[in-house]
């Protein structure tokens, strides 16, 4: 089992907690997720939304690292420079949000570095609104041998099981990285479901996840979660950036090309 930050590590850091109250602070550790509603503004969300969206390729497959401009070019050669330039500078400052960087610092106790950022259009219409995520592990792309690896979603629409949202298996996060059959994340082909499909311990019942624009949610790398297809007239962009503790090690990856940026 994994070793969570325990009731003594919460009563010594108590007083000092200005990001997230008591109760965050335990449901975090005992579902392995917290939602934050109303975490930055709905204008926010838009602005970022319709940057991301100029700069989707002709099939808004998933794109990775779209914080750095040379990604974006590379997935999305067509797209307009100026353009890959807002948008790579605005999920830069999501990533480096002051905010979440407290939020996350609160619940680890340490200082953060992000490594990636995911965007998942699942764009209305397309064959890519199709995927529905196979049940995995996070941390079973990155190998963070002390199980910190995070992923902080902001859903830049509405998002709930009709348009492709998520689910969990709550308190899932305690396992350690399960037994899993490899499968392509983010580097999916369309028709193909990605995700290390892992197995999931008879204990764990799964949990559906609504969210608004605007709203935020921090999940656990070893919190065993999926998603649904998108059949439905919205579309359910999801933005998704990867975080760990300073000095955590983390594979690369062959093709995802994480890299370590601090947040201070
Ligand atoms: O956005 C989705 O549909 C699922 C994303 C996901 O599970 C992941 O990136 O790990």
């Amino acid at each position: 089992m994994v070793i969570n930050i325990s009731e003594n590590r919460l009563e010594e850091q108590r007083v000092l907690m200005k990001f997230i109250d008591e109760n965050q602070y335990k449901l975090y550790w005992e579902q392995g997720y917290l939602a934050i509603e109303q975490f930055w503004e709905t204008e926010q969300a838009d602005r970022v939304r319709e940057s991301l969206r100029k700069v989707a390729n002709k099939d808004f497959s998933i794109m990775l690292n779209v914080d750095r401009d040379e990604d974006l070019e590379n997935q999305s050669p067509d797209s307009d420079v100026y353009d890959r330039k807002v948008a790579s500078k605005l999920v830069r400052e999501v990533q480096l949000n002051k905010r979440m960087a407290g939020v996350l610092g609160e619940l680890y106790r340490r200082e953060m570095v992000v490594v990636q950022s995911i965007i998942i259009y699942k764009e209305k219409g397309t064959l890519f609104a199709d995927q529905a995520w196979n049940p995995h592990q996070d941390n079973s792309y990155v190998q963070s041998p002390n199980d910190m690896y995070i992923a902080v979603g902001y859903p830049l629409l509405e998002f709930s099981p009709e348009n492709g949202g998520l689910y969990v298996y709550p308190g899932s996060h305690k396992e350690e990285l399960l037994p899993m059959r490899p499968v392509e994340g983010a580097r999916i082909k369309a028709g193909e479901s990605p995700g290390n499909i892992c197995e999931i311990p008879d204990q764990y019942e799964k949990k559906d996840i609504s969210l608004n624009k605007g709203d935020v949610f921090i999940m656990h790398g070893n919190l065993i979660h999926g998603s649904y297809s998108n059949h439905s007239d919205m579309s359910r962009p999801f933005l998704i950036t990867n975080y760990l503790p300073d000095g955590e090690f983390f594979l690369p990856g062959k093709t995802s090309n994480r890299q370590a940026i601090s947040l201070k």
